[in-house]
């Protein structure tokens, strides 16, 4: 078991810590209703070969097990030890993570060809963004109209899905010392689907059977996402949608609203969110809510699609990936939308306590029990406002006695970007790193930590996120935040300026108040944990901190991780040279030898590695003690406060 060893949790606040959450529960519970939690607990003890990765089902010789209590080396029947069992299982998992990721690029690269058509309702945004990643991919843009740049870099985004024949585009923004461990290794990626297929064939019955080899083709597969789909479906939206600005929203259940139609959008992609975004601000849309009896329509946002739309729209986030359940038990959601990626299946069951319809959008994620609305970018507004509609006719069977919305709800300051973020610390004329740079320099900030990634039940509900934040905010970490981690944070006041004054050190307090931003940046959904690569780059550019990531007094994080993108994103992380601590451990620690190889040698090899810390505070040590160390070796000044 993996849960909280903090004995002052009540047993609620060890499911989760947020009132928000613990309110719906004993709602819940009262009324019979189980959730994710009551499954959670059923499902006790979890089975041990499994946790550790000692389950092999690749081939039907088997199903095969290795007790890692076993005298002696175990085998599987066809003759694999641990070391290769939690190997093939692991790279698998990291060959799911991309394909998810690659996926939303990929139907993000469809809507800039759409936009440059003019058709679906997409626009070009941001031509700011176009023309620079035109110039980067080497398209011709003089003379040229903006559709027909956009048309070509969204064909040219898609080649890079499956071309048959040399490495990523963006492997060129990556710093020379960093290429050329990666070719030492082999590790950079060429086409993403590439890597996806090549590694599941790498793991199928007698291909690779040598971990490290593995292990390294997982690391690139994982680069492929980093550095190629999260990357492309980045950039990508922030041309079609706008590249954030600092904005400012809400975010808790108390954003649902008693008297307004309210509908959920949850899963990922903004091709879809986007449009209901710009649907519910349509006046005839709008008026037919009216006539139904209802105030207006109150759309906000659960999980990743949630962070892309409060990122561009400041559109109210209603929670995280373990609120989705919560959300539908306040009786007053007429539809949840969704899309793809952690949208769970418990859902559609859930909503038949209510008048809730849980309307699936996309061929590739359906649900048994939901309204099926297939969505499709070429008519993507159309769509949406025929979605709004459906929601506006349910509004009359909102069944009032159900209904329990908490008060909470939170005010956050969001939307930065590589662009703006640390820009933003050289104000606005002096758009540079070179104040970020000079801060870590002159030990007011002792360095920059990423929390990222899940909720998982196995943890209380943001205990993770919300401690280790405390724990590196204190101590002069500068922290940026991504997908469910930023949410949680921004659910207990983080994310607002003021949080300065309460929770960061002097030296970060200062640097926040001088600039009128948070001490945790929120930099989008988990596909934008490319922009904390390219923030990283630009450290780098300035100069100052070293040549390579794996000199910066940087560090990773994903405390509550339940999810194979998590893994994924962890792995390319430490390709690229950054330490990451992990709150619950990979399903590795079967194999003594893969456990050492990925939390101990690779370090060696390429700069980052893994520790896996269940107590956050501890984990932030481990942090702390790694950026102190990378400042040492920096020859850095000694921090100004401490
Ligand atoms: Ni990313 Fe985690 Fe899902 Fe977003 Fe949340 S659960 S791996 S943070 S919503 S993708």
């Amino acid at each position: 078991m993996l849960e909280t060893k903090d004995k002052n949790l009540s047993k609620l606040a060890k499911k989760s810590v947020d009132p928000a959450a613990q309110e719906i529960l004993k709602h819940a519970e009262a009324e019979g209703i189980s959730t994710v939690w009551d499954r959670f607990k059923a499902m006790q003890p979890q089975c041990g070969f499994g946790l550790s990765g000692l389950c092999c089902r690749i081939c039907h010789m088997g199903p095969c097990r290795i007790s890692p209590f076993a005298d002696g080396p175990q085998r599987g029947i066809c003759g694999a030890d641990a070391d290769l069992m939690v190997t093939r299982n692991l790279t698998r998992q990291i060959a799911v993570g991309t394909s998810a990721h690659g996926d939303h690029a990929r139907s993000v690269a469809h809507a800039l060809i759409l936009a440059a058509e003019g058709k679906g309702g997409y626009q070009i945004a941001d031509e700011v963004k176009l023309h620079k990643l035109a110039s980067e991919w080497g398209i011709k843009t003089d003379g040229r109209k903006k559709e027909e740049i956009a048309k070509e870099i969204g064909h040219l985004a898609l080649e890079e899905f499956g071309k048959q024949e040399g490495t990523l585009r963006f492997i060129n923004r990556v710093p020379k010392k960093r290429r050329e461990i990666w070719e030492k290794y082999g590790l950079i990626p060429r086409a993403i689907d590439l890597e996806v297929s090549q590694t599941l064939n790498r793991t199928t019955i007698g291909v690779d059977n040598d971990y490290k080899n593995l292990i390294f083709a997982g690391i690139r597969t994982a680069l492929a996402n980093g550095w190629g789909g999260s990357m492309i479906a980045t950039e990508l939206q922030d041309i079609i949608f706008g590249r954030p600005r600092p904005i400012r929203s809400q975010v808790n259940l108390g954003v649902l609203k008693e008297d307004e139609v309210n509908v959920l959008v949850h899963g990922h992609e903004p091709v879809l969110s986007a449009m209901l975004v710009k649907a519910s601000r349509d006046p005839e849309i709008l008026a037919k809510a009216k006539a139904s009896g209802a105030g207006g329509i109150n759309l906000a946002g659960i999980c990743c699609t949630a962070n892309e739309i409060m990122m561009r729209y400041g559109i109210p986030i209603a929670g995280n990936y373990l609120h989705q359940e919560l959300a539908l038990i306040t009786g007053a959601v007429e539809a949840m939308i969704v899309d793809v990626q952690c949208v769970i299946p418990s859902l559609t069951d859930l909503a038949n306590c209510f008048h809730t319809e849980i309307i699936t959008t996309s061929p590739k994620g359906k649900s048994i029990g939901s309204v099926y609305i297939e969505f499709h970018e070429e008519n993507a507004l159309q769509i949406a406002k025929e979605i709004l509609m459906r929601a506006i006719k349910n509004y009359p069977n909102r069944q009032r006695n159900k209904v329990d919305i908490p008060k909470e709800k939170m005010d956050l300051v969001g939307g930065f970007s590589t662009e703006e973020v640390f820009t933003f610390l050289g104000g606005k004329y002096r758009a540079t790193y070179r104040p970020l740079n000079d801060a870590i320099i002159n030990g007011r900030l002792r360095g920059v930590a990423a929390i990222v990634g899940c909720n998982n039940p196995h943890f209380p509900q943001d205990y993770g996120h919300l401690e280790m934040a405390k724990a590196l905010l204190k101590n002069d970490v500068l922290v940026v935040e991504t997908g469910c981690s930023a949410i949680a944070c921004a659910k207990y006041g983080m994310l607002k300026p003021e949080a300065a004054y309460e929770y960061a050190g002097r030296g970060l307090r200062e640097i926040c108040e001088a600039v009128g931003i948070p001490p945790i940046l929120h930099l989008g959904a988990c596909v934008d944990i490319s922009r904390i690569l390219t923030a990283c780059v630009e450290v780098i550019k300035e100069g100052g901190l070293g040549v390579d990531f794996s000199d910066l007094p940087v560090a990773g994080a994903a405390p509550e991780w339940m999810s194979e993108k998590a893994i994924t994103i962890a792995h390319y992380v430490i390709g690229t040279g950054i330490y990451t601590v992990l709150g619950g451990p990979l399903s590795i620690l079967g194999s003594k030898n893969v456990t050492n190889f990925l939390c101990n040698e690779i370090e060696e090899l390429l700069g980052g590695k893994f520790a896996f810390e269940p107590d956050p505070v501890k984990g932030a040590e481990l942090m702390i003690n790694h950026i102190n160390k990378k400042r040492a070796a920096l020859k850095l000044r000694p921090m100004m406060y401490q």
